[in-house]
């Protein structure tokens, strides 16, 4: 199926629809210079399934400290963004909910009015999610996007005077570099207008040795979540990436704040994406970029939010000082 013109660019047209911009970002990312997965790719059923491994383990800090803050400033977070006017409280990249669900029961005890919008690109995340709201919260108005970020936010109806306030927790927003973000970020704000809101979860800058330890962490379950990656492709496009050629391999750059996961051939090889008519040669030691998870210092963020003309009403940080959820208002 290859394009003559174009010999990089591979014909996915007789591809399921939801899988032709995943071949594409493969064969772009696989043909470059240097070799690029998207970690955007991660969350198909089993990435997720890794994903919340990841999150109870006790190297990845970030969970825990996030989860410290919902728990003891709950109450200030929400008098920060509950209004008596309605609104949707959209949670962007929601996964398990976990740590929305601390402030869903306390808003739901407050009687307050809203619908909670949770927004992932994975459908099995998104599925399981909803089967347990409706258990653990059936009163709770839920309506649920799946999708990239912006194609869900496109389906959200707003009824007019309704608030929208936007949960982008987790450090989600680590995963763009800080020039991204600000284009982001006044992406996002077309979707909003004055008086609404944003909660955004920061992982701080800290000891550089902890930071690496989250993402190389002693169960070997960040390994595994990368290498479900070339699973995944190996699954979707008939693929033979045989995983035990590769190396999880993690390095933090403390003046750049970026945390950057590799996944390293120890072999020279050739790897065949059959569907796709794509053979990639791997040389033994040479990488594959799958993610960067940058950090942030408090200044970083202000600046941040000064150039996505955003107004920081409240911070609120764990006693460690290892993470940060800013509440920003849309002027
Ligand atoms: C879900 C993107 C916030 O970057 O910390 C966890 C994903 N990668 N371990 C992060 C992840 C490796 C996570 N985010």
């Amino acid at each position: 199926m290859k394009n003559d013109l174009y010999p990089n660019v591979v014909n996915i047209t007789n591809l399921p629809f939801e899988q032709q911009q995943f071949a594409q970002d493969v064969v772009q990312g696989l043909t470059k210079k240097q070799k690029t997965l998207s970690s955007k790719y991660f969350y198909d059923a089993t990435g997720s399934k890794l994903f919340q491994k990841i999150m109870d383990l006790p190297d990845y800090y970030l969970t825990r400290a996030e989860t410290e803050i919902f728990t003891y400033q709950k109450e200030e977070i929400i008098s920060g963004f509950c209004s008596a006017q309605p609104f949707n409280l959209v949670d962007l990249g929601a996964g398990d909910a976990t740590k929305t669900k601390i402030l869903l029961r306390s808003l739901l005890q407050r009687q307050t009015n809203f619908t909670f919008v949770p927004l992932d690109i994975s459908l099995d995340a998104l599925q399981e999610l909803q089967s347990n709201l409706a258990l653990e919260l059936p009163q709770l108005p839920v309506v649920p996007l799946a999708g990239d970020y912006f194609k869900a936010l496109a389906q959200l109806k707003r009824e007019s005077g309704m608030r929208q306030v936007i949960f982008f927790l987790g450090s989600n927003i680590g995963n763009f570099p800080f020039a991204e973000i600000k284009i982001f970020l006044k992406k996002l704000c077309q979707f909003l207008q004055a008086g609404d809101q944003l909660v955004i979860g920061f992982d701080l800058k800290k000891d550089p040795r902890l930071i690496r330890q989250a993402y190389d962490d002693a169960e070997g379950i960040t390994a595994a979540f990368n290498f479900n990656l070339l699973r995944r492709i190996n699954e979707t496009f008939t693929g033979n990436f045989e995983l035990n050629n590769f190396q999880h391999f993690a390095e933090y750059n403390p003046i750049s704040g970026e945390m950057r996961s590799y996944l390293i051939s120890t072999q020279d090889q050739e790897v065949t994406l059959q569907d796709l008519d794509f053979t990639l040669n791997l040389q033994a030691w040479e990488a594959i970029h799958t993610e960067s998870s940058y950090k942030f210092s408090e200044a970083e963020i202000q600046v941040l939010a000064a150039e996505a003309d955003l107004k920081t009403q409240l911070i609120f940080t764990d006693k460690n000082h290892y993470f940060a959820d800013v509440l920003f208002s849309v002027g």
